[in-house]
């Protein structure tokens, strides 16, 4: 049975955050920018959305540079909120595992994705749960993304990279090779600038062209194990496995309120069973924690959050529920609206027995 693997990819990721928290900006060119401090337009773009990509903005270019091609174009420019990004990132991966046989997040907006056992092996099958996939963080996030659906990693994300955006590319096993070799060497998963530029000078152009190169070859110029892969990986057979439960680095839990309040009281009640979620996730994992962080979804879909660290890990639950109570005190006063969903998170983990060492250290101190 051929295996099905997808990879998923947020389209415009940070940008388009912005654009569901506020809807204004769609249409207009907007740019999320890392501001330096030095001077103040110094730093660089984060991400830029579509309409901002048309006139040649993108990715890493300085903010001076991308204004000026904007210029006349009245564009929106963000400051990156990364923390906003991490809460929304951490409640897609959440749910889109619970839709999969194994979710293997490789960045803050993508993973890769094995659905071999839930689909039997059948590619309409895999298709229509792919499409659930994108309904899902549609329907719960305001969203777009881009999925690859094929019979290795390279593949699948091959898919996604030609689905962009919002697109579904399904590479059904016969089709590998017809899919794969007209692309560039250059675009295979794990080439990066240096490798395209050897392979460049070995006359392989295309995926196709490396396909046919010999493996032996390509051996001796990559060293076994890499040279190995981009044999494979041009056949769509580079085997390496979807592996799921990556080192978790925070536990987090949203609810969506029975009605809007910004009453701190209230909305601590309806999450009493989200802070025994994620304080049950620490103790069955043997983790402690420094930081505690409230997150409130407004009526208006826009997130906003508020943290507090501890100096030494902690792992009471009744520490949590008191910050928590304290952090939406404090959120309360800043917002505007109600708020719709909230959730707690804890991050900052380390091994619990550091924890009791330092409480027994502490006990001693006594
Ligand atoms: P990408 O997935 O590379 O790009 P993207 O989501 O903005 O756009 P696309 O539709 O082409 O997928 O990166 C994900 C996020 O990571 C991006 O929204 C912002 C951030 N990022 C940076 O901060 N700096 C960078 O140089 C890149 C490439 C991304
Ligand atoms: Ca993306
Ligand atoms: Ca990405």
């Amino acid at each position: 049975m051929p295996r099905v693997i997808g990879h998923v990819d947020l389209d415009y990721f940070f940008a388009q955050v912005e654009e569901v928290e506020n809807p204004s900006l769609k249409g207009k060119p907007a740019i999320v920018c890392v501001f330096s401090g030095r001077t103040e337009d110094s730093g660089v773009v984060s991400t830029a959305n579509y309409e901002a990509r048309k006139f040649g903005v993108h990715s890493g270019m300085p903010i001076v540079l991308a204004k000026k091609k904007l210029e006349g174009k009245d564009p929106a420019v963000i400051r990156m909120e990364h923390e906003k990004y991490e809460v929304v990132s951490a409640r897609i991966m959440e749910d889109l595992e619970g839709m999969v046989d194994a979710l293997e997040p490789t960045g803050i907006d993508e993973a890769f994705f094995d659905i071999t056992t839930s689909t039997a092996g059948d590619y309409e099958r895999a298709r229509k749960l792919a499409v659930s996939m994108k309904e899902s963080i549609l329907k719960n996030e305001h969203l777009t993304c881009s999925v690859g659906l094929g019979r290795s990693k390279a593949v699948a994300k091959l898919g996604s990279d030609s689905a962009k955006p919002a697109g579904l590319v399904v590479v059904v096993p016969d089709a590998t090779e017809s899919f794969l070799a007209p692309l560039q060497a250059s675009q295979l998963y794990g080439v990066g600038p240096k490798t395209a530029s050897a392979l460049d000078q070995m006359g392989i152009k295309t995926i196709g062209d490396l396909s046919k190169a010999d493996p032996t070859d390509l051996e001796g110029h990559f060293g076994r194990k890499f040279g190995g892969y981009l044999s494979a990986a041009a056949k769509g057979l580079d085997p390496e496995p979807v592996v799921s439960g990556l080192e978790p680095s925070q536990f987090s839990r949203i609810v969506t309120l029975k009605r809007d309040t910004r009453n701190p009281q209230e909305v601590l009640e309806q999450l009493s069973e989200g802070i025994e979620y994620v304080h049950g996730k620490a103790k069955s994992s043997a983790k402690s924690f420094r930081t505690i962080a409230a997150i409130g979804i407004l009526t208006d879909l826009s997130t906003k959050t508020k943290s507090r660290s501890f100096e030494t890990p902690i792992y009471d639950p009744a520490l949590i529920r008191d910050t928590t109570l304290v952090l939406f005190d404090e959120l309360s006063k800043t917002v505007t609206k109600d708020f719709r969903r909230v959730g707690v998170r804890i991050s900052g983990l380390a091994d619990a027995e550091d924890q009791t060492s330092l409480s027994q250290f502490s006990r001693g101190a006594e």
